[in-house]
């Protein structure tokens, strides 16, 4: 209905809606002159279902149950998907609306004939690849086509490929959805579709994740597996593509796939071959920068943090536009989008911390420590005391076990090296071991504990998707505010603090003495070095453990190695 997209804006009707009192009705438009379907098309637009039963009644004199949801319902949230796309409207809102449909499906499903419950438009076996325990992403698919008609098996995080085939296969499905939040599955997505060459498989594959992109997908991945893949930036794209899968079925044809291509495709090629080769310069670090002294050598665990602590450190720009997905709309003035954070996100960013402290919902647990270290070329050597082992190496240790002839190599991390600019490696911010000083190197690893997942996951299960969303956001962006306050710890302990500027928004920007890099970002993009951490802290002491594809269990957990040196900053490695 073009009309719909003429005269309604969701945004400024939906800060009229949250303004008013809870569980107040929320009317965008005058209604009462509407037909039956055009006032069923609004519910779902504007996400309300209190009291949408009573419409719903009144629509199942004229149509049949199937009926209200193809020709009414879906048509409403073709216009959500429409409005979601042009940046009208924001994630939050769209999940609204998935709940709207939700609710008014389950009470529709009475009506219908088990065969016509069973139409979908098509089936997606839909999983997190192998090794990732990242949930969101694939969770938001799944909403989005469920709620549009489609059926989903959600088999779940750290899914091998063989569940993946044998339920398309059970199910006779119609296509795939991966999902994956590191770079490491991506190459699980790749290693997955080689296979499926290998058996000759040409099923339909959907691809998604925050480390994914069209070069790589619909470039490379494309033009090495036999069936047809896409890639999916959003879980509106995941829709469109399952659309595309399904006409081509219907019309017994493949669907005209272009490999896709465009001016970097060389360049990347060509530098990731280039990476293979070793860099002999090394950069101008100053060599000789103080040795600040820690409180203590070894590890240790720091349980009793302030919540509020971790929520002063929150990166609010990361919440709400990373984490919740509310953008400005590029054709709206600026007021606008700030009446929007002010009226309804801070509110609701107060309310949910208020119920995360008060339920426990997020438990902030800290293990770190302070260990003698030398760079040798691009490696970090951590030494450990000679005579200290066992479990007494998971406990502070002796300072007069620290003294130089009393250590010995214990672990040794390789950091790659900028191939241009200032050639910097992370190694290049410590002492040498050719210096004859040792130089401390602390590590953490910060979690915001486990009932952070089980209580996002209760969320999704009960179709609260849109508090699902605010609470996810809420519990991973309160981790990395952990990080950032203790970092702040680590500064102020080894008597560093001193450049740490009082404005919260430049120390999001590195605002202190030093710089904290965390595996997998680009200056030390190796996974697996969280191994090696995890054998220098032992951070199932606080229950946190390690996948196959060395990432961290709990999902809101994140982990740092801190240089203090003042020319440590963040870098790429291309
Ligand atoms: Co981290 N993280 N993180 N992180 N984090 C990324 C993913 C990263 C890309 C950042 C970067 O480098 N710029 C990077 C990965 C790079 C790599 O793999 N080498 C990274 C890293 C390195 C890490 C750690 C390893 C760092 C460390 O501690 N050493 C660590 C790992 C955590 C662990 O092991 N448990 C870590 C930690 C964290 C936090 C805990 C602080 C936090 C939460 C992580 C989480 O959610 N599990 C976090 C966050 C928030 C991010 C970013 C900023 C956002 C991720 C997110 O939740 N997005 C991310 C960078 C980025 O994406 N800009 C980053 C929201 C979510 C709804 O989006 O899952 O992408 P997403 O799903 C979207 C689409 O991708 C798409 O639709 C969804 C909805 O629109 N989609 C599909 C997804 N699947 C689809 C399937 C489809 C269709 C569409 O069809 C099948």
């Amino acid at each position: 209905m073009p009309e719909f997209k003429c005269t309604y804006d969701p945004l400024a009707e939906l800060i009229a809606y949250y303004a008013k009192e809870k569980g107040e009705v929320k009317k965008t438009v005058e209604t009462e002159n509407l037909t039956i379907e055009e006032k069923l098309k609004r519910r779902i637009i504007d996400g309300d279902k209190i009291g949408v039963e009573k419409e719903l009644d009144i629509a199942l004199k004229s149509y049949s149950a199937i009926a209200v949801i193809n020709d009414i319902l879906l048509e409403g949230m073709k216009v959500v998907g429409e409005l979601f796309g042009s940046g009208q409207m924001q994630l939050p809102f769209v999940l609204q609306s998935a709940e709207c449909m939700k609710a008014c499906v389950s009470y529709l499903e009475p009506f219908m004939e088990k065969s016509e419950s069973d139409s979908a438009k098509g089936t997606m076996v839909l999983a997190t690849v192998k090794g990732d325990v990242h949930d969101i992403g694939k969770n938001l698919v799944d909403i989005i086509l469920t709620n549009n008609g489609f059926k989903v098996i959600n088999l779940g995080i750290k899914c091998p490929l063989e569940t993946m085939l044998e339920t398309y296969e059970k199910e006779k499905a119609d296509a795939i959805g991966m999902s994956g939040l590191l770079v490491k599955s991506t190459a699980i997505m790749k290693e997955n579709l080689e296979i499926m060459n290998d058996r000759s498989l040409e099923v339909p594959v959907i691809l998604g994740g925050a480390a994914l992109n069209r070069r790589f997908v619909e470039g490379e991945l494309r033009e090495m597996y036999r069936g047809d893949v896409y890639y999916a930036n959003d879980a509106f794209d995941g829709l469109k593509f399952m659309d595309t899968i399904m006409e081509y079925k219907r019309k017994g044809e493949r669907p005209p796939l272009e490999i896709y291509r465009d001016a970097r495709t060389e360049e990347f090629k060509e530098r990731r071959d280039r990476k293979k080769a070793v860099v002999t310069k090394k950069s101008d670090v100053r060599t000789d920068a103080d040795v600040p002294n820690p409180p203590f050598w070894g590890s240790r665990i720091a349980e009793d943090i302030p919540l509020e602590k971790a929520y002063e450190h929150i990166n609010e720009t990361a919440l709400f536009k990373g984490s919740w997905n509310v953008y400005k709309d590029k054709n709206k003035p600026e007021e606008e989008y700030d009446k929007l954070i002010k009226e309804e996100i801070y509110p609701k960013f107060n309310e949910l911390k208020l119920k995360a402290k008060r339920e426990n919902l997020l438990e902030p647990k800290v293990i770190y420590g302070y260990f003698p270290c030398n760079s040798d070329g691009n490696d970090l050597i951590v030494y450990k005391p000679k005579n200290v082992s066992g479990e007494n190496l998971y406990d502070r240790w002796n300072a007069d076990d620290v003294r130089k002839e009393n250590l010995a190599e214990w672990q040794r991390f390789t950091f790659p090296r900028q191939d241009g600019a200032k050639y910097l490696c992370i190694s290049d911010f410590f002492r040498p071991v050719e210096s004859g000083n040792i130089d401390v190197v602390p590590f953490m690893i910060v979690t915001v504990g486990a009932k952070a997942t089980e209580y996002a996951q209760e969320l999704y299960k009960e179709n609260k998707y849109t508090e699902y969303l605010y609470f996810h956001g809420l519990s991973v962006e309160t981790a990395e505010g952990l990080a950032e306050y203790w970092h702040r710890i680590i500064r102020k302990e080894l008597g560093i603090d001193g450049q740490d500027s009082p404005d919260i928004k430049k120390i999001f920007q590195q605002g202190y003495r030093g710089s904290r890099y965390s595996f997998g970002y680009p200056a030390c993009p190796d996974l697996e070095d969280n191994k090696i951490m995890f054998e220098l802290l032992k951070p199932g002491r606080i229950g946190i453990t390690l996948t196959e594809e060395w990432q961290m269990v709990p999902e809101q957990t994140t982990n740092a190695i801190i240089a203090h040196h003042p020319e440590a900053k963040y870098f790429f490695i291309k």
